[in-house]
């Protein structure tokens, strides 16, 4: 068997190609056009390519993105500062603050100071909460992009069995919480595995659907996948490869070669999960516009 190859960058295009539309229209009908802050601290290469990613994206669909990169060295008050600044710009409906931030930063009193209304990235406890007991909210743009894709591929979730590995607040725990969810996408029996957990391989070979956010390459190998399950892979990882222009190659958490020929359906990297959080990023920052229109 071979699997389905989820184009995450296809699935992105069109609901771009829809987005661009409501940003269109919100702009003619209430004048508004919709405002993403954007927050980067620091050098770390792989935030800088991705911010420059999603301040592009916003670009093209006519999404005003406003840059604030700060140096290494901002302060934790001087940061928590500008955020106050942005919760106060009635320009700005939506301000992401590029994880992971400085060593010398409380990330968790950062997230706090964000407008939970202006949170698109659904980050803050107050929106967390509302997630968790199902009251409209911004969900996190990774567990919201791979909950479109298996809806647009049409694959089951209700009633099935989801496997999800990695306990982080970005990706694994609402992931899960999605995927129990009573609601479209969700209705799954979920399992959260973790470094903790012991015979990994013994729940994996359970899963319908596997959600591999480990951070590891090769976290999930053939021999772990029940032939036909979807397999969606969210790791990003840089290797050295000098045989590549940039002196790295990107693969992500599972051996995507061998896996392959087991699962149903598979998202690759790149292209498949990390296309979708940033188009999910663009999506709440119109839902926050537009919100804010119809005030
Ligand atoms: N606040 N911090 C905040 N919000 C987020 O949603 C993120 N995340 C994660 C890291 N920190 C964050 C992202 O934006 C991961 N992440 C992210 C975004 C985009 C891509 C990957 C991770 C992405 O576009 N990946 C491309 C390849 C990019 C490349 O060439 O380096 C892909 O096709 O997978």
């Amino acid at each position: 068997m071979t699997a389905t190859i989820i184009d995450g960058k296809l699935a992105a295009k069109n609901l771009r190609a829809q987005l661009t539309e409501s940003v269109a229209k919100l702009k003619a009908d209430k004048g508004v056009v919709p405002g993403l802050a954007v927050v980067l601290v620091g050098e770390d290469p792989a935030s800088k390519s991705y911010v420059t990613a999603k301040e592009k994206a916003c670009a093209e669909i006519g999404i005003y993105s406003d840059d604030n990169r700060l140096p290494e060295d901002t302060s934790e008050e001087e940061l928590i500062g500008l955020i106050h600044k942005l919760n106060q710009d009635s320009q700005i409906h939506g301000i992401l603050v590029q994880l992971p931030l400085p060593r010398h930063i409380d990330e968790n009193k950062v997230i706090m100071a964000i407008d939970p209304d202006k949170d698109v990235d659904g980050f803050h406890p107050v929106n967390v909460g509302r997630m968790n007991i199902g009251q409209p909210c911004f969900l996190p743009c990774t567990p919201h992009g791979i909950i479109h894709l298996l809806m647009i591929n049409n694959i089951e979730t209700k009633g099935k069995h989801a496997v999800v590995i990695g306990r982080s607040n970005i990706v694994g725990k609402p992931v899960a919480a999605l995927l129990a969810r009573k609601a479209e996408g969700g209705n799954a029996t979920v399992t959260l595995c973790h470094t903790a957990t012991k015979n990994l391989a013994d729940f994996t070979r359970q899963a319908d659907i596997l959600v591999v956010a480990s951070g590891r390459p090769n976290t999930v190998t053939a021999d772990m996948v029940k032939p036909g399950a979807a397999v969606i892979d969210v790791g990003v990882n840089r290797v050295e490869d000098s045989s590549y222009e940039k002196g790295y190659r990107l693969v992500g958490d599972v051996d995507f070669e061998a896996v392959k020929d087991v699962a149903g359906w598979i998202t690759p990297v790149p292209g498949g999960v990390g296309p979708m959080t940033i188009t999910m990023l663009l999506y709440n920052t119109v839902q926050s516009a537009t919100m804010k229109a119809q005030c």
